[in-house]
């Protein structure tokens, strides 16, 4: 990164970077900025910020003072010279991807992608000729094989929603370095705290910050973190000229203000995901838990290594498959029946008729995404109520 050996530590920095109250009258909160435009003092100023050759905000769908705030310090939490704040985190996916790809080139992708991300890059990008190639990315000689010099991105999540795959960032991001391809890497499901991609050589990192980031269900949001370069470039191309979806300010507020827990939320998470996984491994019912926390996951050394704990998120199979899966679910009363995660509520889903729907069954058998796979986020609920709630699932299901 670009920071001084003397850098404050996360927590500190999640609360306090960029703002001093006293350039704000004392104000302990930043202020929300609600406004879409900015009064420029002469003509002649505002032609100057359009032609950006004067720094300053001149409409909030380009730069917000409140939004400028939150993207600064994301983008210190994520060891990135800068980031951008926009809609949703399909927004900032395809901000980043409209302005790295053109007609001819190619995206490889892992296995496994959230579903409106594989639909996005699939129908959306490939209606105008860009394509998509998947490859297992936890095979990294696939990548040697597979690259080209067509290929402009190589994209994944780490870990892959929904099935918790590991992909090592660092040796994606050498190989495909040496064929001048950028690495993008959707951090949602580690969040900063947990993983720094651009550390381990990543160029840009996605975020749906409706997820971990806001931390409260009240928000849908996204951020893209990296190089101020190309940071540049996705705002004045993907996000002013493609996508026109930028995050409003009053959620970057919302956002700090999570924030501010994310440290303390994370641990929660990741200690009572722990227990759960582990506990759950040994009942009966179950066929297979994947969580990169537990000694039985192909991806347990990776994860410990590139990883500062192993997050809130589990997914598993039941004996009797897509329909125990369902009864589960249904058998639940704590546990919400909901998509998204990273929320203060546990939440539970079935990828393969909920997150996962845009694939066609085909592609997700092609893809490594089980019909009976349940996948299940881990709130900040007590750990035992939690777990008195999915010990009665099992009995009913009994
Ligand atoms: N991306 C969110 C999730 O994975 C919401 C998905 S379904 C519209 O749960």
């Amino acid at each position: 990164g670009h920071h001084p050996a003397q850098q404050q530590a996360f927590s500190t920095r999640a609360i306090h970077s960029g703002y001093n109250p006293m350039d704000e009258q004392g104000a302990l909160c930043p202020p929300l900025h609600l406004t879409s435009t900015f009064v420029a003092e002469s003509a002649d100023d505002m032609g100057a910020m359009f032609a950006g050759e004067k720094q300053g905000h001149f409409y909030t769908r380009i730069s917000n003072p409140t939004l400028d705030l939150l993207e600064r310090r994301i983008a210190d939490l994520e060891n990135a010279e800068a980031a951008l704040g926009t809609a949703s985190g399909m927004g900032a996916i395809s901000a980043t991807l409209w302005t790295l790809v053109a007609p001819g080139d190619e995206i490889i992708v892992d296995m496994t992608l959230y579903g409106c991300t594989f639909a996005f890059m699939r129908h959306g990008l490939g209606k105008f000729g860009v394509k998509v190639r998947h490859v297992d990315l936890t095979k990294t000689s696939l990548l040697q094989d597979a690259i080209n010099d067509k290929t402009k991105v190589v994209y994944f999540e780490t870990p892959a929603n929904p099935n918790m795959r590991i992909v090592d960032i660092a040796a994606i991001s050498e190989i495909a370095h040496q064929s001048g391809a950028y690495v993008v890497v959707d951090n949602t499901y580690a969040t900063p705290y947990l993983t720094r991609p651009i550390d381990f050589g990543a160029d840009i990192v996605v975020h749906s910050a409706t997820k971990y980031l806001g931390g409260h269900g009240d928000l849908v949001a996204g951020i893209v973190a990296g190089s101020k370069e190309l940071l540049t470039q996705i705002r004045l191309v993907g996000l002013k000229d493609m996508t026109g979806a930028v995050m409003s300010p009053f959620n970057a507020m919302l956002i700090m203000r999570g924030l501010k827990t994310l440290e303390l939320r994370m641990d929660r998470h990741c200690q009572s995901a722990m227990k759960i996984a582990a506990w759950m491994e040994s009942q009966s019912m179950v066929d297979v838990v994947h969580y990169p926390g537990l000694k039985s996951s192909p991806y347990h050394d990776l994860a410990s290594r590139q990883m500062d704990g192993f997050g809130g998120m589990i997914a598993f199979e039941l004996k009797g498959g897509i329909n125990a899966g369902k009864a589960f679910i249904d058998a639940l009363n704590l546990i919400h029946c909901a998509v998204s995660l990273g929320d203060a509520e546990s939440l539970i889903q079935h990828p393969a008729s909920m997150t996962h729907s845009p694939y066609t069954p085909e592609e997700r058998a092609e893809y490594g995404i089980s019909d009976g796979l349940v996948r299940l986020s881990i709130g900040l609920e007590s750990v035992d109520d939690l777990m008195a709630d999915l010990a009665q699932a099992f009995a009913a299901l009994e």
